[in-house]
């Protein structure tokens, strides 16, 4: 067997907290699956906790002792009869081991075969199983190559490049290079953070690809060996390779480019015989080449912005994929409808370098209305502690257009209130008056290199870039071949008017 039971179940052990566990939640009991939630003695009044048919105490705060301790969920599963565990993500989604021991348990983990985690969490191996299957991967090199051979590499690749960590992944033990003289300190410094951080120092080299889009495929696949693709998720806007917005479908994307990086996901995935929800995440070059960076082998924060527009319940997907179903829909039948954008609201100060803000949230007004979707697991009375992530919410916004996804986000951001911590609402108010956002001008370096908190584009130039946006949607173009030409002089905006008139 694969390591992987695909049978019936009825009842979900849900190993997570926060927002991710009440979606998971509210899937299952869409679904009429009974709900069994897991809580450490920081969660006591979560509504996890509440909204779950019943729930068990696994230990106190930290995640080390309690999320993370498999015994200590197959415990609750037995004591409740739980038939499958749903990781949600971080924690143990990600973990080879834990899905093999639900195996052996006699659980159905809603996920993926140990293996496909496995070798997608090695990328010497992901990037070989994904090459076999003809996937474009950036070039680099094999892992542990000694110092001599890393250099003759570097030289014949081209500086810069990036020193990788084998059992990295989201650019955890990553460092980049420039110049020759540089290679031989990076080299010893990355294999000890690697193994500091993964107990595994192999590291290995890739070309940096400069000037990048990060986007990425959602991906479906049964257990009858269908694979469909989802479409795009735009994820540039990061900082620290954390996220911050994502949305759907990219600006940068055609139709023609969606079908054919959905096709490369899909080959990628069935090269490792994956089952369930992932991800492939892509660097798109501004020449729109596209190279595979990784696979992410679970359901990630981002997934609302790909149901908003194809109008798929991607965790119900999970939960019919682990009982064996069969999917539903043809690659043709998947379409790409609206623009949907997420902000991820977290406890963090933006104007004091995105400084972690603790404490207790003592009132928290959520905004609602058309178009508006809010994913969260705090409540009045929660404390924000460091010993989970800092992430509060995840505010989504639907618009036909892009233009109007970007208006209704505005306005969703002005009615949210959030007391007792500081958050990063005023980061996303301000990226959402920048014109650069609006006409889609940006790549992975923008937030860190180009964006300040102090900067403000003159209201003019915003409104004629939101009105071009919606503009370009209407006759197929994009916005920043509109918005780019003289887009800061405001005395000579000659566009403004055209666009003007188009709102009446
Ligand atoms: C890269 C790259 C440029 N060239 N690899 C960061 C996260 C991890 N998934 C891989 N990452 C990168 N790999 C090559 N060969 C640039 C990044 C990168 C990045 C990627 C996606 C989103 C944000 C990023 C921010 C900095 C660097």
């Amino acid at each position: 067997m694969n390591g992987l039971h695909i049978r019936r179940f009825d009842k979900v052990l849900i190993a997570n907290r926060g927002e991710i566990a009440m979606r998971v939640l509210r899937a299952c009991h869409k679904l009429g699956i009974q709900t069994v939630a897991v809580f450490s003695d920081a969660d006591r009044n979560a509504p996890h906790v509440r909204h779950a048919d019943e729930a068990y105490c696994i230990g106190p705060p930290p995640a080390r002792e309690s999320y993370l301790v498999a015994e200590k969920l197959f415990e609750v599963a037995k004591r409740s009869g739980a038939d499958a565990i749903h990781p949600g993500y971080g924690f143990l989604a990600e973990r080879s081991a834990f899905a093999q021991a639900c195996y052996n348990e006699e659980l159905v983990f809603i996920g993926p075969p140990p293996r496909a985690i496995e070798v997608m969490g090695d990328k010497e191996m992901a990037r070989a199983a994904v090459a076999a299957a003809g996937v474009q991967i950036v070039p680099g090199t094999a892992a542990n190559l000694p110092l001599s051979a890393l250099q003759e590499a570097a030289a014949e690749m081209g500086y810069p490049v990036l020193v990788k960590a084998v059992a990295g992944g989201g650019g955890k033990g990553m460092r980049p290079v420039y110049r020759s003289q540089d290679l031989p300190d990076a080299v010893e410094a990355a294999k000890r953070e690697a193994l500091a951080a993964f107990g595994d120092g192999s590291i290995y080299l890739e070309k940096m690809i400069t000037a990048a889009r990060h986007i990425e495929i959602q991906l479906l696949a049964d257990s009858h060996g269908k694979v469909l693709h989802l479409g795009e998720r735009e994820c540039s806007l990061q900082r620290r390779h954390q996220k911050l917005i994502e949305e759907a479908p990219s600006f940068v994307v055609s139709e023609a480019l969606r079908q054919k990086m959905g096709a490369v996901a899909v080959a990628a995935a069935k090269a490792v015989d994956y089952v369930s929800a992932g991800t492939i995440e892509f660097l798109v070059d501004r020449d729109k080449n596209f190279y595979f960076l990784e696979m992410n082998t679970r359901l990630q924060v981002e997934h609302p912005v790909t149901e908003l527009v194809t109008g798929i319940d991607i965790v119900t997907e999970q939960l019919r994929i682990a009982r064996g179903r069969k999917l539903r829909f043809a690659q043709e039948e998947i379409k790409v409808k609206g623009w949907a954008i997420e902000c991820r609201i977290n406890a963090e100060d933006p104007y004091d370098g995105f400084l972690p803000s603790t404490g207790m949230i003592t009132t928290i007004q959520i905004p609602s209305g058309p178009g508006v979707r809010v994913d969260t697991g705090v409540y009045p009375g929660y404390e924000v502690t460091p010993y989970y992530d800092s992430m509060i919410s995840k505010l989504i916004c639907y618009g036909e257009t892009r233009g109007e996804a970007v208006l209704r986000m505005r306005r969703a951001l002005e009615e949210y209130r959030i007391m007792g911590v500081k958050t990063n609402i005023p980061f996303h108010q301000h990226m959402m008056d920048s014109h650069r956002f609006i006409s889609g001008q940006f790549d992975t370096r923008f937030v860190e290199e180009r964006f300040s908190m102090d900067d403000r584009d003159a209201p003019n130039v915003l409104e004629a870039a939101i009105l071009a946006t919606l503009a370009a949607h209407q006759r197929g173009q994009q916005a920043s071949q509109i918005v780019a030409p003289g887009a800061r002089d405001t005395s000579n905006w000659k566009w403004y008017s055209r666009w003007a008139q188009l709102r009446r």
